[in-house]
């Protein structure tokens, strides 16, 4: 860079964030691309996005996750389309409630946001089967996701229904709409593809082209995606990706905010810190746009979490958390960088990245420049130490695994390391106890529960059995017990073996619940080796068999097939052992209360429900009760600790899957983790020892003022009257502020080298104010919100001068200098702020 151009920097006006907001609402506009961006009339545009899907929140929340995504800086939002959802069964549509996909599509619009629609139509995502109606699967010779003329045929129809509905309701970038991009297919190119697949994917990507939908097509993980269709990466960092031509931009459709989480593993989290370098070193080097896979996760609501074992939470620690809260810092640090990246926009979309310097193997600076008056830099230090870095004639510090942005080459408006976002800790508030004397119960039977029954010597396969209409399926044969059997007498019960089944098993002896078994996601075969006790005469064997969401991929994914898989026998009988695959197998499928639907204020009556004091540890045991809403708007759960493992219902609507009986393993855990480093999925994770799922988002909308009819299916045994309704809200509130941390971004001024102070915001939720200030220290305090520590270094006026600033209030803000605090209390230090208040 040459001193001219420097000079002619400090010429430059102050950038208003809005002048590169999105095209007016309303007015056609044309979407294109080339190497550089995606192009909006002609101008290329640097794009932040993030993933909300809708069927995985209630419309009622979708306003305001949207206005929470415009307000933390995104452009565009990410859906995939979800074909389960919209076609149940075949040629019967359903686009009301969760699925109005048109709906939410318009509150994008009306937010002023763009849209990319992935249609997909198999998507993964965690959900069931991939997405993928299960009676397509059952159609005969339909094999998915290959060149199969019926899957083709189905696919085709669907992907051009969704097309000309948006078309029709005028949603595409040139009929005026949101939408700037399509994607057909899902992460195909993950595993080599036969040719048969790689035929299907070719005929994919041209399908989607004749659709005309007039915005670009993007595949992700297709490295061969052809022409037009751009493909696009997906992963924890994009930077050293290349599109497949010079004509395509490079652009990151799935950048893990964290991880999903299944029955038990640990959660997984993802520190901001990370999050933020790896962003940053994607537009770095070249990016144009990138998505957070999740903004917002949410919720797997009934049945349609996939996997197998994915949890009903899919909260995916992204910035906005499951229940609609801004989750902090990690909400605000990327609102902080979004800012920061919007005053870079200008000099980023000219052209491509040049290195400016290269000061070893971990440090770097590149800058973008449009050669008249923009110039923006990116300095990163991939090093896990800090760095000290001089470009440009000024010297620049940077913590480890960091990336300093420049927005004009010059000051630092946004480091990824340095947060002056708040931390905000969450409380799950108890709000009522469903005490024991208000459930009445209701328990199933063991087995058969109705005459339509099928009978087959040999245990048939779950699916194409079940049709996935209900989780379960019952197996059940009978076993001849000789008077003679050598083990009647001697005391070595019998060994029941499965040697192969799916997902999970509840065995039942003679109506005892024996055993039960599960497989874990990644490995969901279950084998059974459980000795048994059986008497002399006829002994009844009932197995119920479940599933716990259908496989969301991986090749002949739709093949595998769940249920009893293997051979099923006993051992320790006189004659040796006892095969009783062959013998006669009677199936049902599902349970009598679900197929009356016990759950609703309808079908609750075909049963005479117990008004005793309801069992606890009792197996297939369908418990109800009523509930008042709580007061307020604060989120709302179900906190289910002590169930076993089962379905919950409020007014007849399915909250999904419980499962606390399910504990993480306690020695997976580690304590605490640092950003530094490559990230991936099992770095970082918490909760181990606990049930894997406690608490269970229960939508306001879904709740009356009083006497909500609540209904829990427990399986294998639990405490309805452990459970209560909670709240979710802002306990404590924290900051962690130093001197030589980045101005806030509205202080910031282009080319000015203009001296301002970092602030520390602390803000409470809706309706709270700060009550009191736990901890505040100015001068070299250290520590984690929480547990904060002074240091050597304090000015004894901290905590006055937070207390007048903020109690009582909803929101305040203090500048980190020692002016603030009536002189400098270690004059040779970087000075920092530690504030921990409560909320309430
Ligand atoms: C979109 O592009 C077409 C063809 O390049 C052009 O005729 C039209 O005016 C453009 N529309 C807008 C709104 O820029
Ligand atoms: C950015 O693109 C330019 C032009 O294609 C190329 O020379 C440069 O190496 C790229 N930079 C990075 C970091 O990929
Ligand atoms: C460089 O950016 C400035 C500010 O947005 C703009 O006014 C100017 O036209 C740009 N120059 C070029 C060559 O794109
Ligand atoms: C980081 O820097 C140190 C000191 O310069 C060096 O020894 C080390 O190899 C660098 N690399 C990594 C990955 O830490
Ligand atoms: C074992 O097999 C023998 C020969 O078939 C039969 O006589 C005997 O009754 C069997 N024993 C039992 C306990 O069924
Ligand atoms: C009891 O009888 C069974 C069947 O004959 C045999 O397998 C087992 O070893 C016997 N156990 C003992 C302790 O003798
Ligand atoms: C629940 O009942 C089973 C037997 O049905 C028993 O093994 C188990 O210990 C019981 N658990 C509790 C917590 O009481
Ligand atoms: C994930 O990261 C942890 C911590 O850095 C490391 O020990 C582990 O080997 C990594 N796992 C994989 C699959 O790379
Ligand atoms: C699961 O963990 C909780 C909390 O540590 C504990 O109370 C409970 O007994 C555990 N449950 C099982 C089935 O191990
Ligand atoms: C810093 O910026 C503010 C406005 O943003 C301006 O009023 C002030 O004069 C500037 N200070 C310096 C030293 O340039
Ligand atoms: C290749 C890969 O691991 N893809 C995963 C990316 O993340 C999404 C969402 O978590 C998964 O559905 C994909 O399987």
């Amino acid at each position: 860079m040459s001193p001219v151009f420097l000079v002619s920097l400090l010429l430059l006006a102050r950038l208003g964030f809005s002048s590169w907001s999105a095209v007016e609402a309303g007015a056609s506009y044309n979407v294109s691309y080339d190497h550089r961006a995606l192009t909006i009339n002609g101008q290329h545009r640097i794009l932040n996005s993030g993933s909300i899907h809708y069927p995985r929140s209630t419309p009622e929340m979708w306003p305001d996750l949207i206005s929470k995504a415009k307000e933390g800086g995104l452009d565009v939002i990410e859906t995939y389309v979800f074909w389960d959802q919209h076609e149940p069964a075949k040629g019967k549509y359903d686009f009301h409630g969760r699925r109005n996909l048109v709906q939410f599509v318009k509150v994008v619009q009306k937010a002023g946001l763009f849209m990319n629609l992935r249609i997909g139509p198999y998507i993964s995502a965690e959900w069931n089967f991939g997405g993928l109606p299960v009676w397509l699967h059952l159609e005969p010779h339909v094999v998915f996701r290959t060149d199969n003329v019926p899957f083709k045929a189905h696919m085709e129809r669907f992907v051009r229904k969704i097309v000309n509905m948006m078309k029709e309701e005028e949603l595409f970038a040139w009929q005026g709409g949101p939408i700037i991009l399509a994607q057909i297919e899902n992460e195909f190119g993950t595993w080599p593809l036969g040719t048969s697949e790689h035929a299907y994917s070719m005929w994919a990507a041209k399908m989607a082209d004749s659709t005309k939908t007039g915005v670009p097509w993007i595949m992700c993980l297709q490295f061969d995606a052809p022409d037009p269709i751009i493909n696009t990466f997906n992963s924890y960092y994009a930077d050293s990706f290349t599109p497949n031509g010079d004509n395509k931009p490079k652009m990151w459709t799935e950048n893990w905010t964290g991880w999903f989480q299944s029955y038990g593993k640990p959660t997984p989290y993802r520190p901001v810190e990370d999050l933020a370098f790896a962003v940053l070193k994607f537009f770095q080097r070249n990016g144009s746009f990138q998505n957070y896979y999740m903004y917002h996760g949410g919720t797997n609501f009934g049945r349609t979490a996939g996997g197998p074992f994915i949890t009903t939470t899919y909260d995916y620690d992204a910035p906005i958390d499951e229940y609609g809260l801004i989750r902090q810092p990690k909400w605000g640090h990327l609102k902080d960088m979004h800012q920061a990246l919007k005053l870079c926009e200008p000099a980023m979309a000219k052209g491509d990245t040049t290195l400016n310097s290269w000061l070893g193997p971990d440090v770097e600076v590149y800058a973008y420049s449009n050669e008249t008056e923009r110039c923006a830099a990116f300095i990163s230090n991939s090093n896990t130490s800090d760095a000290t870095v001089n470009f440009n004639g000024r010297s620049y510090n940077l913590p480890g695994w960091s990336i300093s942005v420049l927005p004009d080459c010059v000051n630092v408006a946004f480091n990824s390391a340095k947060i002056t976002a708040q931390t905000s800790l969450m409380a799950m508030k108890p709000v009522e106890h469903l005490d024991i004397v208000k459930w009445e119960w209701y328990r199933e039977k063991v087995g058969l529960w109705s005459g339509n029954v099928l009978a087959d010597n040999r245990c048939l396969e779950q699916i194409s059995t079940a049709k996935d209409t209900t989780d379960y399926l019952w197996y059940t044969t009978s076993l001849q017990v000789s008077e003679t059997e050598p083990f009647l007498e001697n005391g070595t019960d019998p060994v029941l073996i499965i040697d192969s089944m799916r997902d999970a098993v509840h065995v039942f002896i003679n109506d005892e619940l024996i055993v039960s078994a599960q497989g874990v996601w990644g490995s969901p075969s279950v084998q059974v080796i459980q000795p048994i006790k059986l008497h002399a005469g006829t002994n009844k064997i009932a197995l119920l068999s479940m599933t716990v969401g259908l496989q969301t991929g991986a090749t002949g994914y739709d093949l595998t097939g769940t249920g009893i898989q293997g051979s099923i026998y006993v051992e320790g009988f006189e004659n040796g052992t006892l095969d009783l695959s062959t013998q006669q197998w009677l199936h049902q499928v599902g349970v009598k209360g679900e197929k009356l639907r016990l759950y609703e204020a309808d079908g609750m009556k075909y049963v005479a429900w117990s008004s005793a004091v309801a069992p606890t540890n009792k197996s297939l045991t369908w418990y109800k009760t009523y509930f008042d809403a709580p007061g307020g708007d604060d989120p709302v759960a179900l906190d289910l600790h002590g169930m076993g493992k089962g379905q919950a219902w409020i007014n007849g609507q399915s909250i999904g899957r419980f499962w606390p009986a399910y504990n993480v393993s306690s020695d997976s855990c580690t304590n605490g983790c640092d950003y530094r480093g490559v990230f991936n999925s099992t770095k970082c994770v918490s909760n181990c020892g606990q049930p894997s799922q406690r608490w269970y988002h229960v939508p306001r909308s879904w709740l009356e003022p009083k006497d909500n009819l609540l209904v829990l299916f427990e399986e294998i045994g639990g405490d309805p009257s452990s459970s209560s309704v909670v709240v979710r809200a802002v306990d404590k509130v924290c900051g962690y502020v130093a001197e030589d941390y980045p101005p806030p971004l509205s202080k910031w001024s282009f080319g000015l080298a203009n001296v301002s102070f970092p602030q520390l915001n602390l803000e409470c939720g809706k309706g709270q104010t700060i009550t009191s200030i736990d901890f505040a220290s100015f001068g070299s305090p250290t520590g984690k919100c929480g547990n904060f520590q002074r240091g050597l270094c304090h000015s004894p006026k901290s905590l006055r001068v937070l207390e007048r600033r903020c109690i009582g209030h909803t929101k305040c803000s203090i500048v980190v200098s020692s002016a603030m605090f009536g002189g400098d209390p270690c004059p040779d230090q970087v000075k920092k702020l530690a504030v921990a208040a409560n909320c309430s």
